[in-house]
């Protein structure tokens, strides 16, 4: 509910920018802000879960240079995976059992990006990135 209170405002903030650098003749323009909107609006997302298998799908492709959001939905309390780390781009959160969580990045390289649990990422999953 929350993320979608956040996109209707992000379309505000779209709608209203454009007349905003008009009147500043394009000095104060950012580019990079109406950027990501559109590609929040576009909507990169990635459904994953854990399981008593541990983190899945894996592998799953993503695109280089474009915003990802995973959405992790913890559902079990059997395992260690209660935390998601992506050591190569400074992310951990924690999975509370059965809510999905969001994590949004922009892969920057190509190549497998490796996440996994807190504990030396003894249960894993790889993105791909393209
Ligand atoms: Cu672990």
């Amino acid at each position: 509910m929350i993320a979608k209170t956040m996109v209707a405002a992000l379309f505000a903030a779209a709608v209203v920018l454009p007349a905003a650098e008009a009147l500043a003749c394009g000095k104060h323009a950012k580019p990079a802000a109406a950027t990501t909107v559109a590609q929040a609006a576009q909507g990169n997302r990635v459904e994953l879960s854990v399981t008593e298998e541990g983190f899945g799908p894996t592998p799953v492709k993503v695109k280089k240079g474009e915003p990802v959001t995973l959405v992790i939905t913890r559902k079990t309390d059997k395992t260690c995976a209660k935390e998601i780390m992506i050591p190569a781009y400074d992310i951990e959160k924690e999975l509370p059992l059965n809510q999905p969580v969001e994590v949004t990045f922009t892969p920057t390289k190509s190549g497998e990006v490796k996440y996994g649990c807190g504990m030396g990422q003894m249960i894993a999953g790889v993105l791909v990135v393209e």
